[in-house]
């Protein structure tokens, strides 16, 4: 399932370049384009949900958040450390409107800072 608007799921098809860090039949991880900390990569389920209270299947939604331990691990901030965020909606800010889940590592956070902007 696809919307053909979508920037991610033109990045999972192959018709926009991303830099992949992980990819199965069900998902993708990519390095993020504006990253925020030294270790930021976007994972995706390659079907198109808006967001996260999309209704995903829970089978996607598992494969989603079982990436995050193998995207931790290849980009070696599993034993640091890293923040797992997902923006939904205008008042997080989600600006990409495909369920994304950002996982942010390599630098010391500040503790309990929700924020992705800094503001
Ligand atoms: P969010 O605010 O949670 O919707 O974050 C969307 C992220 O997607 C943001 O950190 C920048 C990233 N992004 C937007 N467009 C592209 C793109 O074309 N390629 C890649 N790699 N990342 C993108």
């Amino acid at each position: 399932m696809r919307k053909d608007d979508c920037i991610f799921c033109k990045i999972a098809a192959g018709e926009i370049p991303a830099t992949k860090v992980y990819e199965d039949d069900d998902v993708l991880a990519f390095e993020d384009l504006s990253p925020m900390m030294p270790v930021h990569t976007l994972i995706i389920p390659k079907d198109h949900y808006d967001n996260i209270a999309d209704n995903i299947p829970d089978e996607v939604m598992g494969r989603l958040f079982n990436t995050v331990g193998k995207v931790a691990r290849l980009k070696g901030v599993d034993e640091g450390g890293f923040r797992v965020v997902v923006n939904t909606g205008d008042d997080a800010c989600q600006s990409v409107h495909h369920v994304h889940v950002h996982v942010l590592g390599g630098a010391q956070m500040n503790d309990g800072d929700p924020s992705l902007k800094g503001e």
